[in-house]
């Protein structure tokens, strides 16, 4: 995965991206970073790369002719085939891990990032192939929202992550919130850890953990829980049959005491 990235800012993009996994996979070569300053291709001699709105209102405009050479340097490095080029944008579709998992399917990437007011609207619609949000809140500028989405494509690419913690196998509690976890010591400021945790019984472990997702997901996320409910409803029935089993198993016992 070759991720470009336009900016006025590269040194920021690099300087948050070189660290822990997404660190180690530029090092391996398995992710590429190629981060572009829209301010070397400006025509200006002053090096500007902005300019007032016409019609007037707050704040400046990135102009089109710098930001559109940047992406034809870039453009050029690839080759013939066509790219997706992404617009960082309040304005765009909210990202989610469908479309993680969906980008990084492609051999490279193009992140546009604009700051100030924004970007002429021209050049957008010569380049730009998608428009993306990274959700309902106000930013300074698109480094971030490109970084967030950087991480979240490059872990869905083979070998980024190791075997044991692969994305790709994330389908069947893709909707659900993390259980939670613990590690050493068992006990810590007079916590215990859950004793079924300690038990060695994988499948009980298993059990417990998706209880604990399910109910954690039931209240801090209702849509999401509601959607596995709906694509599992096997487990419920399932979950009563063993319910079943254990009432009988206890009201036998009863009986026989
Ligand atoms: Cl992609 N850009 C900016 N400036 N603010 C945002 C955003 C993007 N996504 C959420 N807020």
């Amino acid at each position: 995965m070759n991720f470009h990235v336009l900016t006025l800012f590269p040194e920021m993009i690099i300087q948050g991206l070189n660290t822990s996994i997404m660190g180690r996979s530029l090092e391996m070569g398995t992710i590429t970073l190629n981060a572009v300053n829209i301010r070397d291709y400006t025509a200006n001699k002053h090096k500007k790369v902005d300019d007032y709105p016409y019609g007037g209102g707050a704040g400046m405009l990135m102009q089109a002719q710098p930001v559109y050479d940047a992406y034809l340097a870039v453009k050029d490095s690839i080759g013939e085939k066509p790219v997706r080029v992404i617009y960082l944008t309040p304005q765009g579709k909210t990202f989610c891990q469908d479309m993680a998992k969906e980008l990084a399917k492609e051999e490279d990437l193009v992140f546009l990032c604009g700051h100030y007011e924004g970007i002429d609207e021209r050049v957008l619609e010569e380049i730009v192939t998608d428009y993306v949000s990274i959700g309902d809140y106000v930013l300074t500028g698109g480094e971030l929202p490109a970084m967030v989405m950087m991480d979240a494509v490059a872990r869905m690419v083979p070998g980024v992550l190791g075997n044991q913690d692969s994305g790709e196998n994330e389908s069947f509690s893709n909707y659900l919130l993390e259980y939670p976890q613990y590690s050493r010591p068992e006990v810590w400021n007079g916590k215990k850890v859950p004793e079924i945790l300690l038990s060695g019984n994988h499948a009980k472990v298993e059990e417990w953990r998706l209880e604990k997702s399910l109910e954690k997901t039931k209240a801090v996320r209702p849509e999401l829980y509601e959607k596995w409910a709906e694509e599992n409803s096997e487990y419920f029935v399932k979950k009563a049959k063993r319910e079943e089993r254990q009432r009988k198993k206890l009201l036998k016992e009863k009986l026989l005491r």
